[in-house]
């Protein structure tokens, strides 16, 4: 699978990232995004817009093979602007998909599909973990990796969904010591999904090697992501401050997401009486 990549959100820190860095491994990539981009060379072909248009996916997807997909809303937000920019959008891309015959879509999808899971005592979550969204960012997630699956099986468009940490140049806060994927390591994950063969459907952690990690990537050996970095070389640094989260945002693996929008326990008790 070596042809044109198309990386949507290639102006969003994710996409910048990849942006450079799999033209410098010798990837020929369209690169779109809302906002005008413009072209890095003669490896790099642009285009812009929403895509719910179809002018827009079909612009896109063009002579591609494989889709990075990271538009979209990537934060909590009012119900009916995720509505459009995570699902309605998702569904023209695949709708896309289909008429150009794109290979595969590597789907942005979250680790708040899974964030009311509790952050301590269990064991490392597996891949085939109940779905627990902390929003409906996470909710969005589901449906997208919802999407994806339908796609391969009633249409054969193969996809990979990573559910991203925290994908940052290094951790800066406690639960990071757990979440964090390193700019290094999102590369290579990318590049695995690039090259794997005859995946289908597959979800993956997108996570580093971190010695806390709260998630186990073990049924997504074959795509060959072998981590490089661990949050652990800055835990003493981060220890040394305190957690920025408050207590119940602590608790779940979520973190700040959770306690958008909660509903207390105290306050459910007293409901209950
Ligand atoms: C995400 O999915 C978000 O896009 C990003 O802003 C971070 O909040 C990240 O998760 C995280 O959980 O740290």
């Amino acid at each position: 699978m070596e042809g044109k990549v198309a990386l949507s959100g290639a102006a969003g820190s994710i996409g910048a990232v990849l942006r450079d860095a799999l033209r410098r491994r010798g990837w020929k990539l369209r690169s779109a995004d809302l906002r005008q981009l413009q072209p890095r060379g003669a490896d790099e072909d642009v285009c812009h817009g929403d895509l719910r248009d179809s002018n827009v996916v079909d612009a896109l997807l063009r002579d591609a093979d494989v889709l990075v997909h990271l538009a979209g809303t990537s934060v909590e937000r009012p119900l009916d602007e995720i509505i459009e920019n995570n699902l309605r959008a998702l569904v023209s891309v695949y709708e896309g998909a289909r008429r150009h015959g794109t290979r595969r879509i590597v789907f942005a999808s979250s680790n708040h599909a899974i964030g009311m899971h509790p952050s301590r005592g269990g064991p490392r979550l597996r891949l085939d973990c109940d779905f627990r969204p902390d929003g409906f960012y996470g909710l969005s997630k589901m449906w997208g990796e919802g999407i994806a699956r339908m796609y391969w099986d009633k249409h054969g468009i193969e996809s990979i969904c990573l559910r991203i940490g925290t994908c940052a140049p290094r951790p800066t806060e406690f639960r990071h010591l757990s979440t964090w994927l390193g700019h290094d390591d999102l590369v290579q994950l990318v590049e695995c999904c690039l090259r794997a063969r005859d995946i289908g459907f597959l979800v993956a952690w997108g996570v580093s090697g971190n010695d806390r990690s709260y998630w186990d990537n073990a049924q997504a050996a074959r795509l060959g992501y072998r981590p490089s970095q661990n949050a652990e070389a800055f835990a003493a640094e981060i220890l040394a401050r305190p957690n920025p989260l408050d207590p119940v945002a602590q608790d779940y693996q979520g973190g700040a997401f959770v306690t958008l929008d909660y509903t207390p326990l105290e306050e459910r008790k007293r409901r209950a009486l």
